[in-house]
């Protein structure tokens, strides 16, 4: 196995798309024959971090966790891809701090909260409009964008990039670093 381990840490708003860039980063990485392992957070919040809920400390916790997971992966020589709210810059810059720098690549799902709101896969936006729901981040919990992250997707003239589009700027980023 010829492979540098990393972290890929997909950042941004439920509904932003990262689970979709998450699964088509990591097909497209197995096409070319380089393994990944998805860390999603909503996945995980079902086993590993299921004792968590969303109150600060508790979404503190569940990103030190995948951190730390992310961590033995990469460490393993497998490209992991992380894909959390992670809304708070502290904890983000947490899990950076645990690798060494280069090997941790911060993307940023930049797309408008009303486009995130308006796809409401889950109709999450609208129990927290509703106060069904409290805490939900974008409506009445912050979400702290990234300061200087590596990479940042966002929509081009209006149009939302498809998901290959997506995975294909992370891949040519990986392939600038020597990742790949
Ligand atoms: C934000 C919430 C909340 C609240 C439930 N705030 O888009 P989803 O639905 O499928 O994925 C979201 C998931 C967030 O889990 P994370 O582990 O990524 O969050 S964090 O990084 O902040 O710890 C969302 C759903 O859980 N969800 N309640 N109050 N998202």
């Amino acid at each position: 196995l010829n492979q540098k381990g990393c972290v890929v840490w997909i950042t941004g708003l439920s509904g932003s798309g990262k689970s979709t860039l998450a699964c088509s980063l990591s097909r497209e990485l197995f096409t070319r024959g380089k393994l990944s392992y998805v860390l999603d957070g909503d996945n995980l919040r079902h086993g590993l971090n299921k004792d968590l809920g969303f109150k600060a400390e508790d979404r503190t916790e569940n990103i030190r966790r995948v951190g730390e997971v992310a961590k033995l992966f990469a460490d393993a020589g497998l490209i992991s891809i992380a894909s959390l709210i992670s809304p708070y810059r502290k904890d983000r810059d947490a899990c950076r701090a645990m690798l060494p720098d280069c090997n941790f690549i911060e993307v940023f799902m930049n797309m408008p909260l009303a486009l995130c709101e308006e796809r409401d896969p889950k109709g999450l936006y609208k129990l927290a409009r509703a106060g069904k729901i409290k805490g939900f981040t974008g409506i009445d919990d912050p979400y702290e964008p990234p300061l200087n992250c590596e990479l940042e997707i966002n929509q081009k003239g209006g149009v939302c990039p498809t998901p290959s589009d997506m995975a294909g700027e992370v891949v040519t980023y990986l392939e600038e670093k020597g990742y790949l």
